[in-house]
């Protein structure tokens, strides 16, 4: 019976320490120290033995159980290290790796038109002033000498909300908000959004204006024209070529559009300038004696002008752009080349 014992101890500790993982561990332990094993059916039967053995084996049993718990504990202790020492070297991070840097920010393209117009007419001695994107009818239209039913409302292709409230379709209402409220000397500008139902390479249906006017004692369409090329100049360089073309707005006269030379053909005349040579930025003139009666300024006392320009039109011809979608579908390719 010892010897038998001795054996079995010699086996299982054998297995124990050729265990390759956990559960070869578990099914040894199992094996030989489980209900149905050897060992047990050893101990089970100490009670068939002379009284002078059974204390002897029983000991014998109880000790080889104790080493080869003890065994079993420490293999299992270095299956548990050696797994935790593979997890973290199959886990590790090379931590001198480079990381994904973080892109930096740039300033659309329109807001940098917008900042340098802005402050140019700011160290003119410009103003500014804001008004609402939902505008009363009033404002838009019968305020700048626009009645209803007038055909020249059809020049702004409008978007309604109700019958008397729209989406502003240009700059010029805040003219009248400030005039109605402040008297001459008065020299504003007002950068804004507007809208219209529009839509092709140099339309689009929500854009940006910057409208300014000037009112004084003595103001003549020569202040206009100064005024308005030497922003031309700034923002384009001296070199480009400006012109004033006679044009009709309800709320000046007389009227006057700016072009610039295109860019993009040096105004030999390509598919961005529809084969003129020239693209539109702006609208002028001088302000209407109608609109000074509504705001109840004197027009024989005090005359002005005022102008209107649209933003992405400087910007597409400073940049040499040829679709104005580019300015608003957020392509960071195109975003970041400014
Ligand atoms: C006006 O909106 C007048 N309020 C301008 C004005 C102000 C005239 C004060 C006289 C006195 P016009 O509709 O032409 O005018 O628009 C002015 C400029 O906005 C145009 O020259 C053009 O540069 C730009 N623009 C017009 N429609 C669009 C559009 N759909 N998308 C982008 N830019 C546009």
């Amino acid at each position: 019976m010892q010897e038998k014992i001795v054996q079995i101890e010699a086996q299982a500790l054998s297995a124990i320490n050729s265990a390759e993982n956990l559960q070869k561990l578990e099914e040894v332990r199992i094996q030989y120290l489980g209900k149905s094993s050897e060992f047990t059916n050893i101990l089970r039967s100490l009670g068939t033995l002379s009284p002078e053995q059974r204390p002897q084996v029983g000991a014998l049993v109880n000790q080889t159980k104790q080493r080869l718990e003890q065994a079993l504990n420490e293999r299992r202790n270095s299956l548990v290290k050696a797994a935790q020492q593979q997890k973290i070297s199959s886990e590790k991070i090379d931590i001198t790796l480079p990381g994904k840097g973080i892109k930096r920010g740039k300033i659309h393209p329109l807001t940098q038109v917008m900042n340098e117009a802005k402050n140019i007419f700011i160290c003119l001695g410009y103003e500014i002033a804001e008004g609402p994107d939902v505008e009363l009818e009033y404002y838009n239209f019968d305020g700048l000498n626009i009645p209803p039913h007038h055909p020249s409302r059809d020049m702004w292709a409008t978007f309604f909300i109700k019958d008397d409230v729209i989406l502003r379709t240009h700059t010029s209402p805040v003219q009248i908000r400030v005039m109605e409220k402040r008297k001459p000397p008065l020299a504003i500008i007002v950068p804004g959004r507007v809208y219209r139902r529009d839509s092709d390479a140099t339309h689009s249906p929500v854009f940006y204006q910057l409208e300014g006017f000037l009112v004084d004692k003595n103001i003549t369409f020569g202040d206009l024209k100064g005024t308005l090329t030497e922003f031309l100049r700034q923002i384009f360089g001296r070199k480009r070529n400006v012109r004033f073309r006679p044009s009709f707005f309800p709320f000046t006269e007389p009227s006057a559009e700016v072009d610039v030379e295109c860019v993009m053909c040096d105004g030999q005349g390509c598919r961005l300038c529809k084969g003129t040579g020239w693209l539109e930025i702006l609208g002028s003139g001088m302000i209407d004696p109608n609109v000074f009666k509504g705001v109840k300024i004197d027009p024989e006392k005090f005359t002005g002008f005022a102008f209107g320009m649209g933003i992405e039109r400087i910007a597409m011809l400073k940049y040499g752009i040829d679709n104005i979608r580019l300015f608003y579908e957020n392509d960071l390719r195109f975003l970041e080349q400014f």
